[in-house]
């Protein structure tokens, strides 16, 4: 497998798991970063023998924010034509789905890479934030639109205008964090989760992964359109009829990814 500067991945059963590993700055995230992980997501996005992928950092940071040492000399010039950061989209837009294991601080831009993935599974110690207004500037990987999505308007308008923390329940009573697990926990959980998830059929997860994004980004009508849509094309596959000839006869689905 490829080597990365700052993250560790590893492969266990159907699940791609990528650490991010700079301990010296909290996992801040530097363009290194974001090239790691987005090659990284790429590669188990693109190998259909993966079902979920897992991100997380270490005890004490999922990642303490974009880093500050690296952007803070740029112009805006600088930053406009260089794209920094535009290749977290890409991330963001893997079909496969992602789980964020957040222990300790997931600040600014970690909040952020938190939010690109589709369940955030935080030990008791998490704590979430966009501290960006402390450094006078804004979250600037989407956190004042998936912040609000998550959290409704005025408890992101909250955190955003004054930078303050919250804490893993907290933002699990928000809607940010889909579940609170003891720290010790929380790796095991999120290899439970990720193989259950893994275990579908793919291109069920692939459709399901799509219908919850477009429900992020359309008016309602339109989203109930596309799900109509996705859900009689599921029909064509094998796993379709495997699951519910699964469901007649009373056994396990074996599924295919067809
Ligand atoms: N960037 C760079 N280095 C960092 C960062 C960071 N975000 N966070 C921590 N570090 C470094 C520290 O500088 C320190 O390094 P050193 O030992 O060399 O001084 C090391 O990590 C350990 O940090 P602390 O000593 O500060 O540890 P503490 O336990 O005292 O504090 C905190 C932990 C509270 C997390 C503190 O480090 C902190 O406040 N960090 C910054 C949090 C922050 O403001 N994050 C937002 C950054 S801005 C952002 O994310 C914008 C995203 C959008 C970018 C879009 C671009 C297009």
């Amino acid at each position: 497998m490829t080597d990365y500067e700052t993250i560790l991945v590893e492969t266990r059963g159907r699940v791609g798991w990528i650490t991010l590993n700079r301990p010296e700055a909290l996992n801040a995230l530097n363009s290194q970063v974001m090239r790691d992980i987005v090659a990284a997501a790429s590669v188990f996005d693109a190998d259909e023998a993966i079902g979920a992928i897992v991100v997380t950092g270490s005890e004490r940071a999922f990642a303490a924010g974009a880093d500050i040492k690296e952007m803070e000399s740029k112009s805006g010039l600088e930053m406009v034509m260089d794209d920094h950061f535009g290749q977290w989209s890409r991330f963001a837009e893997v079909r496969t789905p992602v789980i964020a294991a957040v222990s300790g601080y997931a600040l600014g831009g970690g909040c952020e890479l938190a939010m690109m993935c589709d369940i955030i599974l935080a030990a008791d110690t998490a704590k979430f934030g966009q501290p960006e207004i402390n450094l006078g500037v804004i979250p600037g990987m989407g956190g004042s639109q998936r912040l609000i999505r998550a959290v409704g308007y005025y408890k992101a308008a909250e955190l955003i205008l004054t930078g303050r923390m919250m804490d893993a329940t907290e933002a699990e009573r928000s809607g940010l964090v889909s579940r609170v697990v003891p720290a010790a926990d929380l790796l095991a959980e999120a290899e439970k989760t990720a193989a259950t998830i893994a275990s579908k059929s793919l291109p069920s997860l692939y459709a399901a992964k799509a219908a919850l994004d477009t429900a992020m980004e359309t008016p309602l009508a339109e989203g109930l359109r596309f799900e109509k849509h996705v859900f009689a094309a599921l029909f064509d596959t094998a796993d379709q009829k495997e699951g519910m000839a699964a469901f007649r006869e009373k056994r396990a689905a074996e599924f295919e990814g067809r």
